[in-house]
């Protein structure tokens, strides 16, 4: 069993052993999840892209000239869209700190990863591009340091530290401040608190993307460990819980059904309207994201908005 598959027969057991039923959403992406996701990010209601975008493509001359950083690791890189501005930015011969000399892109999903990896060696010929397959949660200790990297920038864009439960925040923030040497930095975008219709409409597209993206993590557990989830007999239910400041992603059973997942060796008797949860994505205020940082030690040095004030991005030191 590959130690992939032991993580996800581990997930499950404990995510779906006892009540509340809940999932991690790193399982939703894998290659055909990362795709999905990929379309949620080119709909009209999803505006967390474009305005963690527009931010980057004003302020990445900005930002490469404040962080004097020879590395630049992205922590669940999916495609490396929009981290392409930040590239452009950093290996610019022109730059205060000399052109970036390598890009550590991490990711679960395995051939998105070659691919991004594969098309921005091809766009920067001098960068040494050097992918990982892992986990952001679990794999932080296996990026590349030292005299390999010089100072590190370790970017950790388009609000997945909001997919993170509150604990696993700080447990989070505080391995990343572990590993980085004082004077690397962190990079952190985060979607931020706004009317709760423009939220909803996010995370509850009206041609069902975001539905068949938050579905698809049934089809990786029937398909990686043999379960027989029905999906029809789920529907999508998604929620703004107001006093957590959070969408909370789930799965409703239509009625009582019996799925087996033989991979974990599990049996789960779900009663009708029982529901799973599958992912949060916690909305932001900037005070608090300054907070979380100094609360793991590392320091809020600059923060930027789009024109909305929709999305931030925070550049931090450890
Ligand atoms: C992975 C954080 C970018 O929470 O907005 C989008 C995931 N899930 N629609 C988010 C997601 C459903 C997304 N991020």
């Amino acid at each position: 069993m590959s130690t992939t598959t032991r993580e996800l027969v581990a997930d499950v057991r404990r995510g779906l052993g006892s009540r509340p039923l809940r999932l991690p959403p790193k399982w939703l992406y894998d290659d055909a999840g990362s795709e999905l996701f990929d379309a949620i990010t080119r709909l009209e209601e999803y505006y967390p892209t474009e305005a963690e975008r527009a931010v980057l493509a004003a302020h990445a001359d900005e930002i490469a000239d404040v962080c004097d950083a020879a590395t630049l690791v992205e922590l669940g890189s999916g495609t490396s869209d929009k981290t392409r501005l930040l590239l452009d930015a950093f290996t610019d011969a022109g730059r205060r700190h000399g052109p970036l000399r390598s890009f550590v892109p991490l990711d679960v999903a395995e051939a998105t990863l070659a691919d991004a990896a594969e098309r921005i060696a091809a766009r920067h010929p001098g960068l040494a591009v050097t992918p990982v397959v892992g986990d952001f949660t679990l794999d932080l200790g296996r990026l590349p340091r030292g005299e390999a990297t010089g100072t590190r920038l370790v970017a950790f864009l388009g609000s997945t530290i909001g997919n993170l439960y509150a604990e696993e925040r700080r447990a989070f923030l505080g391995a990343l401040a572990d590993v980085l040497e004082p004077g690397e930095w962190l990079l952190l975008g985060t979607d931020l608190v706004k009317p709760v219709e423009r939220l909803v409409a996010a995370y509850d597209d009206s041609s069902g993307v975001t539905e068949r993206f938050v579905l698809n993590t049934l089809r990786v557990l029937n398909r990686e460990l043999d379960a027989d989830f029905d999906l029809e007999a789920f529907a999508y239910a998604p929620l703004w819980d107001h006093r957590l400041q959070r969408m909370d992603l789930r799965l409703r059973s239509e009625r009582p059904q019996r799925v087996t997942i033989p991979g974990a060796d599990l049996v789960l008797d779900l009663g009708a309207g029982e529901e799973i949860q599958v992912e949060i994505s916690t909305k932001f205020r900037l005070d608090g994201v300054a907070a979380d940082l100094a609360e793991a030690g590392l320091e809020a040095v600059r923060t930027w908005t789009d024109a909305p004030g929709d999305f931030g991005v925070t550049l931090a030191r450890r």
